[in-house]
């Protein structure tokens, strides 16, 4: 009886016997590009199940079987960081169990860098842009020999303008492109409360100009009696 009841001990001791602190094998740091997702995988010396017990940015994880994971299998803005104290470090300490409740806790930090995004624009402001109709287009000044037609804004000899009212706001920028199709001389530009850059030959311009704010977007040829050309299309879209 003394035996078998040391040995029952020993047996009970055995079941739960593993005394032994699983080791955390996986790393206790990554980084992790905005705009995708995380799957840190989580491993350990032996069978463990994985939890969240801590960190400044807890709440930004969550666990998925043994793949470390942002909230809700969301993503990150490398631009607009919601770690603790915003410096797209996030730490959560994680916790291995093994069979016998035995724990072993880690701290990782996961970093978020920085991917090159293009600039997000709103909606086109331009109406009838690509010039399809002789419409929407005010002559601001100049004489009549400013038209629209085959899909051009045609300009005479004269400083001319043409415009149209949009709501252009103050310190906002803009993207503008401006397809010159021909410039006999002078210069033509697109302004939007601010002018922008005067283009004295045929081309594709691209330009982000900062408003002075107003209400109106315009398509200006330079003045005096040597300018004159053509416009294949405008477009302004607000840099957001
Ligand atoms: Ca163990
Ligand atoms: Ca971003
Ligand atoms: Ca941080
Ligand atoms: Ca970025």
């Amino acid at each position: 009886m003394f035996f078998g009841g040391k040995y029952g001990h020993g047996m009970g001791g055995f079941q739960g016997g593993d005394r032994i602190a699983p080791t955390v094998t996986s790393s206790a740091s990554a980084s992790v590009e905005e705009n995708a997702t995380l799957a840190h995988a989580l491993t350990a010396s032996e069978t463990v199940t994985w939890s969240i017990v801590g960190g400044a940015d807890a709440a930004r994880f969550e666990i998925s079987g043994s793949t470390l994971r942002w909230a809700a299998n969301g993503t990150k803005d490398f631009e607009a960081p919601d770690d603790a104290n915003t410096d797209n470090a996030y730490v959560v300490n994680v916790r291995a169990t093994d069979l016998s409740s035995n724990v072993t806790d880690q701290t990782i930090t996961i970093t978020v860098t920085d991917v090159a995004e293009g600039p997000v624009l709103g909606p086109e402001l331009v109406v009838n842009g690509d010039f399809a109709t002789d419409s929407d287009w005010t002559l601001d000044q100049g004489d009549s020999a400013c038209t629209i037609s085959g899909g051009e804004l045609h300009a005479g000899v004269e400083e001319q303008s043409f415009a149209q009212q949009s709501i252009v706001l103050p310190a906002a920028t803009y993207h503008t492109v401006l397809i010159v199709t021909a410039i006999a001389a002078g210069d033509v530009g697109v302004g939007v409360g601010t002018s922008g850059t005067p283009r004295t030959a045929p081309g594709t311009y691209e330009e982000d100009i900062v408003s002075a704010g107003g209400t109106g977007i315009a398509v200006g040829f330079s003045s005096g009696a040597a300018g004159n050309g053509a416009v294949g299309s405008v477009s302004v879209r607000q840099v957001l």
